[in-house]
C-alpha cells in the first residue's frame, strides 16, 4: 500500500536522453553498434582541432568523454574506435520528433536541453508515475530506437538527480519520504546546480556532504554564498526545490538546413526553404502560438549570417501564409548579398497566444 498523499501533490519526472548524438548515429548506422563512438565538433583549423561533444558507454570506457580535446580523445582511442562529425540538424530533427511525443504524456512540460525534459503530474500516484515513464520509455524506444533514463521525484531537483542515478536505460524513483536518505549520503558537489566554485568554497568551510551541509544554519551560508545562492543551498540540501515546472516563453520557432552544395539558385532556395515550414508551423500550433513576422535566414560561403524578415498586417499560424512570402525574401535576399548560400533557414517570430476559441456550443 502506498502512503496516503495530499491529492494535488505534484510528482515530477525527468528524461535524458542517453548518450544522445552517438546514439542517434547508431540508430542510423547500426554497425556502429558495439564499437566505441565518439562524435565531434571540428573546428577546423587543424584536422585534429575541436572536442569530443560526446559519446557512447564503449568509448567512455577508454576514458573518451564530453569536452575532451580530439587530440587528446584519439589517444585514448582503441583500434576500432569511430571519431564522426557532428550532424546538428539531424540531432535536432530526432529531439523536436521525441519532444512532442514527450508533451503527450503530460501538458504541463519543460524542455530543459536538446536531450532532456521535465514533466509534471498531479492527482496520480507515484506508482502510476512509475507506470508512465515505463510506457515513456518504450513509446521513445518504440518510436525513436532511443534508450533514454528516467528520474522521478517531489521536484525537479530529486528528478534530476535521480535520472543521473540510473544511466543508462534506467528509472529511479524517490519517493518525498525517501530524499533524506537519498540527498545525506551525497558529496555536496553532485547537489545538481553546485559548481566547481561553490564546491570548493564549501570546502574551504569544512562542508564535503550534504548532510554537513544541511546543518549550516541559514545565515551563515547567506552570508558566504548571498541571499540567493544560500537559500538555494538551504533548501537544495533538505531536497526541496519549488521552482515550476514551466516552458520557458519561446521568442521564435525556426529550422536551418545544410543545402546539398552552396548555391545562388532561386528556385532552390524557394524549394529548399519552403520544406521547412510546416514543421515550424505545426510546433506554433503545438504550442497554440501565431507569429507576425517571417524571417529568410541565409548562411553564406565564409559562414556569415544574415536574414531577410517580413512582418505582417496580422499574426497568423498559416503554412500558407510563409510559403507565399518566400520568394520576395529569397529575391531580395539575393539582390542585397552577393556569394553562394550553404545553409538557409525560415524562422518565425513575433510571437502571441492564440486566444481561446470559444466553441459554437458556448454559445448555445
Ligand atoms: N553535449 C555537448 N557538449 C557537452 C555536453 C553535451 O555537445 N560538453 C551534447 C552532446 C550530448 C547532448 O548534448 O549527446 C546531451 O548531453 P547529455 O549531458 O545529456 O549527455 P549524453 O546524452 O551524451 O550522455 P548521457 O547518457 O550521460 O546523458
Ligand atoms: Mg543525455
Ligand atoms: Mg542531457
Amino acid at each position: 500500500m502506498e502512503a496516503w498523499r495530499e491529492p494535488q501533490e505534484r510528482i515530477v519526472l525527468l528524461v535524458d536522453l542517453d548518450y544522445f548524438y552517438a546514439q542517434c548515429e547508431e540508430i542510423r548506422h547500426p554497425e556502429l553498434k558495439g564499437k566505441p563512438v565518439a562524435v565531434c565538433i571540428f573546428s577546423g583549423r587543424t584536422e585534429n582541432s575541436g572536442a569530443v561533444s560526446t559519446s557512447n558507454y564503449q568509448a567512455r570506457k577508454l576514458g573518451i568523454r564530453s569536452g575532451l580535446p580530439i587530440i587528446a580523445a584519439k589517444r585514448m582511442a582503441s583500434q576500432d574506435t569511430v571519431f564522426l562529425r557532428a550532424d546538428m540538424d539531424y540531432y535536432e530533427a530526432v529531439s523536436t520528433r521525441i519532444m512532442s511525443l514527450l508533451r503527450t504524456f503530460s501538458p504541463v512540460m519543460e524542455q530543459a536541453s536538446v536531450d532532456e525534459a521535465y514533466l509534471e503530474f498531479r492527482g496520480i500516484s507515484y506508482g502510476e508515475a512509475a507506470e508512465r515513464g515505463r510506457e515513456l520509455k518504450e513509446a521513445v524506444l518504440r518510436t525513436e530506437g532511443l534508450t533514454c533514463s528516467i528520474g522521478i521525484g517531489p521536484n525537479k531537483l530529486i528528478a534530476k538527480m535521480a535520472a543521473g542515478r540510473s544511466k543508462p536505460d534506467g528509472l529511479t524513483v524517490v519517493r518525498p519520504e525517501e530524499t533524506d536518505a537519498f540527498l545525506s549520503a551525497l558529496p555536496a558537489g553532485d547537489l545538481f546546480g553546485v559548481g566547481k566554485v561553490t564546491e570548493t568554497r564549501l570546502k574551504e568551510m569544512g562542508i564535503e556532504t550534504v548532510a554537513q551541509l544541511r546543518s549550516a544554519p541559514l545565515s551563515k551560508l547567506q552570508q558566504t554564498f548571498g541571499t540567493g545562492m544560500g537559500l538555494w543551498l538551504y533548501n537544495a540540501s533538505r531536497g526541496v526545490d519549488d521552482s515550476p515546472v514551466a516552458e520557458k516563453r519561446r521568442e521564435q520557432y525556426g529550422r536551418i538546413v545544410t543545402l546539398k552544395e552552396d548555391t545562388r539558385d532561386r528556385d532552390i532556395l524557394i524549394a529548399e526553404a519552403s520544406r521547412l515550414v510546416p514543421e515550424i508551423t505545426s510546433m506554433v500550433e503545438g504550442d497554440r502560438q501565431l507569429f507576425k513576422t517571417v524571417s529568410f535566414i541565409g548562411i553564406l560561403e565564409d559562414l556569415s549570417i544574415r536574414t531577410k524578415n517580413r512582418t505582417l498586417q496580422d499574426y497568423t499560424s498559416s503554412a500558407e501564409v510563409i510559403i507565399q512570402i518566400i520568394p520576395s525574401l529569397v529575391d531580395s535576399f539575393l539582390s542585397e548579398h552577393g556569394g553562394k548560400i550553404r545553409r538557409l533557414g525560415i524562422k518565425v517570430s513575433n510571437l502571441t497566444e492564440m486566444k481561446q476559441q470559444k466553441s459554437l456550443m458556448d454559445f448555445g
